[in-house]
């Protein structure tokens, strides 16, 4: 499959945005002016969310990890609303997020505290699709640890039995706080579970950009034609700690050097560079710009008014 030029730089972009965004992050987290603690960093897992979302449109659902939701300003989030909501911050005046990325008109639903509660909700998106009869579409990513929660569980039979427009996805970083997936899954390929639903899974490498991309749009194009559930396995690594500050003493070492050495920008780099459409200036170029542009967002952010729970589940409630 012949992927635009335009599509491959979009994600290139997408995927350096993405890195130095979480950097950013972390040292606004390190400086105590967000107003939450403990950032759940998600740098070096940003390819397989990243291809994701380049699959989907503005009116599509989309639910990402609770790592992974800085990338959304893939999915057309502002960059400052981004950030703002992960710094508690509230954005709903200028259209943005009122609360932890909860923005309906983007296909963002619900980021639950209890984890894993997701798919519920999202199965609820594609009852509502198949019922108004448009050709959206929903996907909804899990990690490996709330991927086997119940909840998900009992939203793929019910997707399975109505043959709902859902792409169910686990984004396997190997770890779910201290667990490794060796551990919880008795099974070496994730993507077995799908034939107990009745539907198709299949695994990628998650640190590569075109396959993920290419995977991901075979079953959300399978999903938006009416050919039904599935679910997709994206293999990477939780190459940074828990939260910040876990001393993480239950990862063996060396495995993350390992991990290291798939990262996903060098790999994608080279691909673009071979293909003839990226060049050393163009990756300077990019660098410079996605900087000065996340800075200009972040002070942007910062300016925001804080988030309250009150408002937001009232204003939440006076909407429903
Ligand atoms: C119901 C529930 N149980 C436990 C927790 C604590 N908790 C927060 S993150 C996490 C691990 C989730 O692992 P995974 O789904 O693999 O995501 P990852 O952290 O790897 O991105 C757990 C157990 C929680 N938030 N909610
Ligand atoms: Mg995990």
């Amino acid at each position: 499959m012949a992927i635009p030029k335009e599509k491959l730089l979009e994600m290139y972009r997408n995927l350096i945005t993405a890195r130095l965004l979480g950097d950013k992050l972390a040292e606004i987290f390190t400086t105590g002016v967000a107003g939450r603690t403990g950032l759940h960093r998600g740098t070096g897992e940003e390819a397989f969310p990243i291809a994701i979302q380049a699959n989907l449109r503005k009116d599509d659902y989309l639910k990402l990890t609770f790592r992974m939701d800085f990338t959304l300003f893939a999915k057309g989030l502002l960059l400052r609303d981004v950030i703002g909501a992960e710094i508690f911050r509230d954005s709903s005046q200028f259209g943005g997020p009122r609360y932890r990325f909860f923005d309906p008109d983007n296909g963002l639903l619900a980021h639950t505290g209890a984890g894993g509660e997701e798919p519920p909700i999202y199965l609820g998106a594609a009852v509502a699709i198949m019922y108004k009869k448009t050709d959206q579409v929903c996907v909804c990513v899990m990690g490996d640890g709330f991927a086997n929660r119940g909840p998900m569980h009992e939203a793929m039979v019910m997707s399975a039995a109505w043959n709902l427009p859902i792409v169910w996805v686990i984004h396997n970083n190997q770890y779910a706080m201290g667990t490794s997936v060796k551990k919880s899954y008795k099974i070496d390929d994730l993507a077995d579970r799908a034939k107990a639903y009745g539907f198709p899974g299949e695994t990628v490498d998650g640190n590569d950009v075109i396959a993920s991309y290419e995977v991901m749009k075979k079953y959300i194009d399978r999903a938006r034609n009416g050919g039904g559930p599935s679910l997709v396995v994206g293999e990477t690594y939780r190459l940074m700690a828990h939260f910040m500050g876990d001393p993480q003493i239950y990862r063996p070492k060396g495995e993350a050097e390992e991990w290291w050495k798939k990262d996903s920008i060098p790999r994608y780099q080279k691909t673009l560079m071979d293909m003839g459409i990226l060049t050393v200036e163009d990756i300077d170029k990019f660098q410079r710009e996605i900087e000065a542009e996340i800075e200009e967002a972040a002070t942007a952010a910062l300016a925001l008014p804080q988030a309250s729970y009150e408002n937001h589940l009232k204003t939440a409630i006076d909407e429903i």
